[in-house]
C-alpha cells in the first residue's frame, strides 16, 4: 500500500501554473463571446490568478504571454503578483499574430522576418531577467500549407539558427521549453509538428533546453504517456501544457474529456519521483474557457489534475512491480486500476484542510463574492481577449 502521509505531502507539496491568457476572452474562429467581469489588464489577470491560488493553494504562478501582457515595467508587475501571493512564472513568446509571419517567423524565407521574430526571442529573455522567470516557451505556428511551398530541410537550418541564438541568451537558471503541434494552423506540414523534432533540438542546444508536452497537441490515439516517460529517462521533459481535446486542439478544460489519460501520464511523473517542485517540471495549464465561468473553471482544471494525481500516487508500486516482473498480466493492470477507480476526493478534501483551506474550492470561490465584485468593478476599457 502508498504511504498516505506520504501522498497527503506530495500532493500539499504539487504545484501547477496558470496561464494568463486563460482569465480573458477566448473563441473559436467563428465568435468569441465576451463574459463580464473579465481582466482589461495583466494586473487584472494576475489577480485572478491569485484567486485561483487562494482557493487551490496548490497554483502559485501565472504564465504571462507576450505582447498580451506587455507593461512598460516588468520588475514592477513581479512585485504587484508578489503582493497577491503569487508569481510570474513562464513567459511564453508570440510569433504568429504580425502580418509579418504569414510565411513563417524564425523559419521564413526572408532574413527580415527571421531577424524580427528572433529579436523578439531576445526580448522575452530580457522580460525574463526583470520578472525572475525561469523558463522561455516557445511555441513556433510555422508551417506550409502545400507541398513545395519552401524547403523543409532549409527551414530545420533557420529555425535551429534563431533557438541558437535564444539560447546563448539565456541566464545560467534560465532555461527553454520548446513546444511542438502536429497540425495547425499549417496543414500541409509544421516545422516543429512532435516531439521527437523538439527533443532533437533539444539535445542540439543542451541542457538549459527541454521539452513541453501541451497534451491537445498530438494525433487521436497518440499515447501521451510514453512520450512523458521517454522524456523523463532523457532528462529532457521541462513541462507541460494542460488541457483537454476530444478531436484536435481543443483546449478544454485538463481532465474533462479523458481523466484516464491524465491518471496514466501523472502515474509516470510519480513514477520518476519527477512530481516535486524541485525536480524542475513546470506543470502548466494552456487552456481557453470559450462558454463557462473562466475562474471556475480553472480552479476545476487545477483539482482534475490534483484528483489525477491522488489517483497516481495511490498506486500500490510494490504490487505493481511485482506483478509485471512475474508476467502476470491481470493482476498488474488490476493494481493499476484499482488505484485509478479510487474515490480521491475525501483524501483532497482532507489535504485541502490540513493546510487551512476550504475543503470546496469552487463552493468557497461562488460564496466569496469575488465574482460578483470583478463584474461590477470591471466596467469601461478593453477586455483582453486574443490580439489585445
Ligand atoms: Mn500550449
Amino acid at each position: 500500500m502508498a504511504d498516505l502521509n506520504a501522498v497527503k505531502q506530495a500532493l500539499r507539496a504539487q504545484q501547477i501554473e496558470t496561464p494568463s491568457w486563460a482569465f480573458g476572452n477566448s473563441g473559436t474562429r467563428f465568435k468569441v463571446f465576451a463574459q463580464a467581469g473579465v481582466p482589461r489588464t495583466p494586473e487584472e489577470k494576475i489577480a485572478d490568478a491569485a484567486t485561483v491560488h487562494r482557493f487551490t493553494g496548490v497554483a502559485p504562478s501565472v504564465a504571462l504571454h507576450i505582447p498580451w501582457d506587455r507593461v512598460a515595467d516588468y520588475a514592477k508587475l513581479s512585485a504587484f503578483a508578489a503582493e497577491h501571493g503569487i508569481r510570474l512564472g513562464a513567459i511564453n513568446t508570440n510569433v504568429f499574430q504580425d502580418d509579418d509571419y504569414k510565411l513563417g517567423s524564425v523559419t521564413n524565407p526572408d532574413p527580415a522576418v527571421r531577424r524580427k521574430a528572433t529579436d523578439h526571442l531576445l526580448e522575452a529573455v530580457d522580460i525574463m531577467d526583470q520578472t525572475g522567470s525561469r523558463d522561455l516557451k516557445l511555441w513556433f505556428s510555422d508551417g506550409l500549407n502545400y507541398p513545395g511551398q519552401d524547403d523543409l530541410r532549409t527551414r530545420q537550418d533557420r529555425l535551429a539558427a534563431a533557438l541558437r541564438e535564444a539560447y546563448d541568451r539565456l541566464g545560467d537558471d534560465q532555461r527553454i521549453l520548446l513546444e511542438y503541434k502536429l497540425f495547425e494552423p499549417a496543414f500541409y506540414a509544421t516545422d516543429v509538428p512532435d516531439w521527437g523534432t523538439s527533443y532533437a533540438h533539444c539535445v542540439e542546444l543542451g541542457p538549459k533546453a527541454t521539452v513541453c508536452i501541451d497534451t491537445g497537441h498530438h494525433a487521436p490515439g497518440t499515447n501521451i504517456e510514453f512520450i512523458v516517460s521517454f522524456l523523463l529517462r532523457q532528462g529532457k521533459l521541462g513541462a507541460f501544457d494542460f488541457n483537454s481535446r476530444f478531436y484536435a486542439d481543443d483546449d478544454l478544460m485538463a481532465g474533462a474529456a479523458d481523466p484516464f489519460q491524465l491518471f496514466r501520464i501523472m502515474y509516470e511523473i510519480v513514477r520518476a519521483d519527477a512530481l516535486s517542485p524541485s525536480y524542475g517540471i513546470n506543470f502548466m495549464l494552456d487552456q481557453c474557457h470559450n462558454i463557462e465561468a473562466k475562474i471556475p473553471a480553472i480552479i476545476r482544471s487545477v483539482m482534475n489534475i490534483q484528483e489525477a494525481t491522488a489517483k497516481a500516487l495511490l498506486v500500490d508500486r510494490d504490487a505493481l512491480f511485482a506483478a509485471q516482473a512475474a508476467g502476470d498480466v491481470l493482476e498488474a493492470n488490476s493494481v493499476l486500476m484499482d488505484a485509478y477507480n479510487t474515490d480521491v476526493r475525501p483524501l483532497l478534501r482532507d489535504v485541502r484542510v490540513d493546510a487551512g483551506l476550504d475543503p470546496d474550492p469552487i463552493a468557497a470561490y461562488k460564496r466569496s463574492g469575488y465574482q460578483e465584485r470583478i463584474v461590477a468593478d470591471r466596467v469601461g476599457g478593453e477586455q483582453a481577449g486574443w490580439g489585445a
